[in-house]
């Protein structure tokens, strides 16, 4: 989705939706009082204002009546996207990036969460979380070669290669990662730290622009 028309439409919901509490109503029961602690927490952790917040509620809701997010929802949904390719590993990843608290499900509370950082988040943050939620896999703080080639795999796989393309196809991943690769580990150690990764992102003019229309290929 785009940053730009999701603000627009956002605002364009605000009025229909002001003084309307009753969607948040069962995500943590019916009763106001706990309710209205939750959409103040909401709004604290979030760049949304409380109105955007039901609003986004609301779409949540209807897409997802149970209140939770699968991950085969999202391996379908992803599959309706990238139909010539296998999209499977890469719904998984952005799956668990999603998902915060690890359960296996994504509630509203992980996707507005996710979506604040990416939609109105700083570069440096946007940043952050790509570090944390999608590359760095193990969550041990750092990123190696076997990582990024695993996510650099998987985004591949989303476009889809017959299979005598499939071993020069590898070959061309694996020297595309050692490039990346070699450029994010600026000490030579064998290992991108957040630091580096942060510095060697903000002084990439291409990286720059991608950020801003990183929430649009998620
Ligand atoms: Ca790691
Ligand atoms: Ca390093």
């Amino acid at each position: 989705m785009d940053a730009m028309s999701e603000t627009t439409s956002l605002s364009s919901g605000d009025v229909r939706m002001e003084g309307d509490n009753s969607a948040l109503m069962d995500e943590f029961g019916a009763h106001p009082s706990t309710y209205r602690p939750f959409l103040e927490e909401l709004c604290e952790k979030t760049k949304f204002s409380k109105s955007e917040i039901r609003f986004l509620y609301r779409g949540f809701k209807q897409e997802c009546p149970g209140g939770i997010v699968q991950e085969d929802t999202f391996k379908e949904i992803y599959a309706k996207f990238f139909p010539y390719g296998n999209s499977s590993m890469y719904a998984h990843l952005v799956f668990k990036a999603f998902d915060i608290t690890s359960v296996g499900a994504i509630t509203f509370k992980d996707m507005i969460l996710t979506l604040s950082t990416l939609l109105r988040g700083s570069s440096r943050e946007k940043l952050r979380w790509i570090f944390s939620r999608l590359y760095d896999l193990n969550g041990n703080g750092f990123i190696t070669k076997r990582e990024l080639f695993d996510i650099v795999s998987a985004v591949h796989d989303l476009v889809g290669v017959s299979k005598q393309q499939a071993q020069a196809e590898d070959r061309k991943t694996r020297d595309h990662v050692d490039k990346i690769f070699s450029k994010f580990d600026v000490n030579r150690d064998g290992i991108v730290t957040i630091e580096e990764f942060l510095e060697s992102c903000l002084k990439d003019e291409l990286i720059m622009k991608s950020l801003q229309v990183f929430s649009t290929t998620l």
